[in-house]
């Protein structure tokens, strides 16, 4: 379902709808069937739906179609009596698959998925597709900036010079929200942007004598989508920038699952290398199983619910050149065949998501999806396969995974951004409301039909990888953490000094989000 059939469906019926809440049925992976869900059990006195209005975690609590979804299914006879136990807690939901669908759970340990690229990626890579794609981007980002500012077309702002505007509002200031294609410095110092929207594109200045405006302004980066409140120069040809209006987190206060347990967030295993760290991973599989003598952590690990792998789960093959030299396992297959057997060791009730990275056996163009059958017949039930990125929902909290390739892109673009720090990078996702704003740069990006890595609702934690440092922060009640690796030094990443901080994990505990760092290097 897209956008225009969403609004039409709650049109028809009478009800009007906002676009935060037409965003979030789009990205859920079953829009259909909540659009249905979110009608049957609407509050009548309700005119506008609000995102507040949709209950995710109730719609998750039902079976889907055609899942053997009940323990005693056979003895429920009508469909009344199947919604009615679906409600009561102690009526346990079990998978019948480990296939991501909208209402996989496992044991006590219900996940949801409300946000994935797998058996939905339709792009071929036709020009069209990246104009649609890229105007998929600019409306929606244009449209959480649009609540904060009133811009105008671009096109408008060629009509004419400052004089055309006199005597009415926009003599003063005017604004415009724009996607940037082009970043220049002037022989002065000052910076000049190309912004473009639908209508056209126009230069804005920000000059060097503003210096909070210039440092703000050398965050930009290409391809994001900004508001711009400022004035025009006389010939009417540049606009003076006063105000720098990014999408950025609301400033909302914290609202708590009331969910219980921990979440263990790992990411870059990189299983078949020769520098995977073997010792501290069956140290950390130890933990897992309770068999530690400490007992601060036998205590954590018994409250472990789920385990999230944020990507490069092996090491891969043909990733880049000479690798060969420096694997373990040279089989792809038999690298994920390892992987799948320490899996078999992690304990049961845990349920296990795994996202895939840029080491993994999927395309290299981001959106990923899920790793192939194939390979996810060989690993136990509580494993739940996802793309990258992709939106999950642990119990009431909700985790955008991203493996975080742009990471790369953004410490080269941004100025204070860097491997050491990779939370760094996080914020800036979060302020420009997409995980992976530069297009042509080190991430390949397919132009599906709608930018799966524009951040519109806003998680509980964002998770990502990649950079192999472990990182953790708060954005405006947002958890970033990046998860660190199981993998030593590289050659390669000597050469382009990457430090890695192996084996250190962060563990989160799901009522009040508060992080500890558990360390098996030793
Ligand atoms: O990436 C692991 C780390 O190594 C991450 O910090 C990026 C860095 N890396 C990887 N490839 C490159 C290239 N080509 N240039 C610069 N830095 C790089 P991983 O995805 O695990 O290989
Ligand atoms: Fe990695
Ligand atoms: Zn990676």
């Amino acid at each position: 379902m897209n956008e225009i059939d969403v609004l039409t469906v709650f049109i028809e019926e009478g009800y009007q709808i906002s676009p935060e809440a037409v965003d979030l049925i789009c990205s859920h992976c079953s829009p259909k069937e909540l659009v249905a869900y979110i009608l049957e059990n609407i509050d009548l006195s309700v005119l506008v739906i609000d995102v507040d209005h949709i209950d995710l975690e109730g719609f998750s609590d039902m079976p889907s179609e055609g899942e053997e979804s009940f323990k005693s299914s056979s003895e429920l006879s009508s469909q009344n009596e199947v919604f009615k136990n679906a409600y009561d807690p102690s009526y346990q939901i079990l998978s019948s698959s480990t296939d991501a669908s909208s209402n996989v759970c496992y044991s006590d340990s219900p996940v949801s998925v409300i946000s994935d690229i797998t058996d939905n990626s339709t792009c071929v890579g036709e020009y069209m597709e990246f104009v649609q794609f890229f105007r998929n981007r600019y409306s929606r980002i244009s449209d959480i900036i649009r609540g904060r500012v009133n811009a105008r077309p671009i096109e408008s702002l060629k009509t004419g010079k400052r004089s055309n505007f006199r005597g009415s509002k926009e003599a003063g200031e005017i604004s415009v929200i724009g996607m940037i294609s082009e970043i220049k410095s002037t022989s002065n110092g000052h910076k000049i942007l190309e912004v473009e929207d639908p209508t056209g594109s126009f230069s804005v200045l920000i000059r060097m004598a503003d210096k909070d405006l210039y440092e703000q302004a050398s965050h930009l980066v290409l391809d994001e989508v900004v508001g711009f409140t400022g004035k025009l120069t006389n010939d009417g040809k540049l606009m003076i920038v006063q105000k720098i209006i990014l999408p950025d987190l609301p400033n909302t206060t914290i609202k708590r699952s009331g969910t219980t347990g921990k979440a263990i967030l790992t990411s870059d295993i990189h299983i078949g290398s020769s520098t995977f760290l073997e010792e501290p991973w069956e140290r950390f599989l130890d933990f897992l199983n309770g068999d530690t003598d400490n007992e601060a952590l036998a205590a954590i690990s018994k409250d472990v619910r789920y385990l999230l792998i944020a990507g490069d789960l092996v090491d891969g093959i043909g990733i880049y050149p000479g690798q060969e030299h420096e694997l373990s396992i040279l089989d792809v297959y038999d690298q994920y065949k390892k992987a799948a057997e320490y899996f078999h060791r992690v304990p049961s009730h845990i349920h296990i998501i795994i996202s895939p990275g840029n080491h993994d056996a999927v395309r290299q163009a981001e959106p990923q999806p899920k790793l192939p059958e194939i390979i996810r017949a060989d690993f136990p039930e509580n494993v739940t396969f996802v793309g990258n990125p992709s939106i999950v929902d642990l119990d009431g909290v909700k985790v955008l995974l991203y493996h975080g390739r742009s990471i790369d892109d953004l410490v080269a673009a941004v100025p204070g951004v860097s491997y050491g720090d990779p939370t760094k990078a996080m914020v800036e996702m979060m302020k420009f409301r997409h995980l992976s704003p530069i297009y042509g740069s080190r991430v390949s990006i397919a132009p599906e039909k709608k930018d799966h890595f524009v951040i519109g609702n806003v998680p509980d934690i964002l998770h990502c990888g990649h950079v192999h440092t472990v990182g953790v922060e708060w954005y405006k009640n947002v958890l970033l953490i990046n998860s660190g690796t199981w993998q030593d030094q590289t050659e390669f990443q000597k050469r382009v000094n990457v430090v890695p901080t192996p084996a250190q994990v962060p563990v989160v505990d799901l009522a009040t989000l508060k992080t500890t760092i558990l360390k098996f290097d030793e």
